[in-house]
């Protein structure tokens, strides 16, 4: 009896302890990713364009604030918008990503610009990449690589 009410105190604070923690893994963002490909070398350059969509299922906001690859020098979260009839980039450093929410890229918005490409490695299927976000989260993800020549089928 009395060891039992020793024990009960002790109990309580495991459980506490447990559900803190749980509490605290739920608030993580979740993050995903789907339908990526990066677009093919045009010949004598060393630039391409990527793209994918980042789901956040988590309830935390998160940041995508570095991105990753051994097949190029640099990748950059880049957006494309018109400016007085002319097409232009702007590099984003910190792109959120909100809780609940799917962030698409796609032509003429934002895109991953792939600088200084390895040629061999772009002339693979696909290439990894290593997205890294401010809570700490990485996604590895593997775009594969479309002609747009022969996108459309
Ligand atoms: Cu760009």
């Amino acid at each position: 009896m009395q060891l039992s009410l020793l024990l009960s105190p002790l109990k309580l604070l495991v459980l506490l302890g447990l559900s803190s923690i749980c509490t605290g893994l739920s608030a993580q963002p979740e993050l995903s990713w789907s339908a990526g490909h990066a677009n093919a070398l045009i010949p004598g350059q060393s630039v391409s364009a990527g793209y994918l969509s980042i789901t956040n299922a988590g309830d935390e906001d998160d940041r995508l604030i570095s991105l990753s690859t051994e097949a190029a020098a640099m990748v950059q979260v880049h957006e494309s918008a018109m400016s007085d009839g002319m097409m232009t980039m702007r590099h984003i450093e910190s792109l959120l990503i909100p809780a609940g929410e799917t962030i698409e890229f796609q032509p003429g918005g934002l895109h991953l610009m792939i600088m200084g490409v390895d040629q061999e490695a772009f002339s693979s299927d696909s290439i990894d990449l290593q997205l890294s976000f401010e809570s700490g989260a990485v996604l590895s993800v593997s775009l594969p690589i479309k002609s747009m020549l022969s996108g459309h089928h």
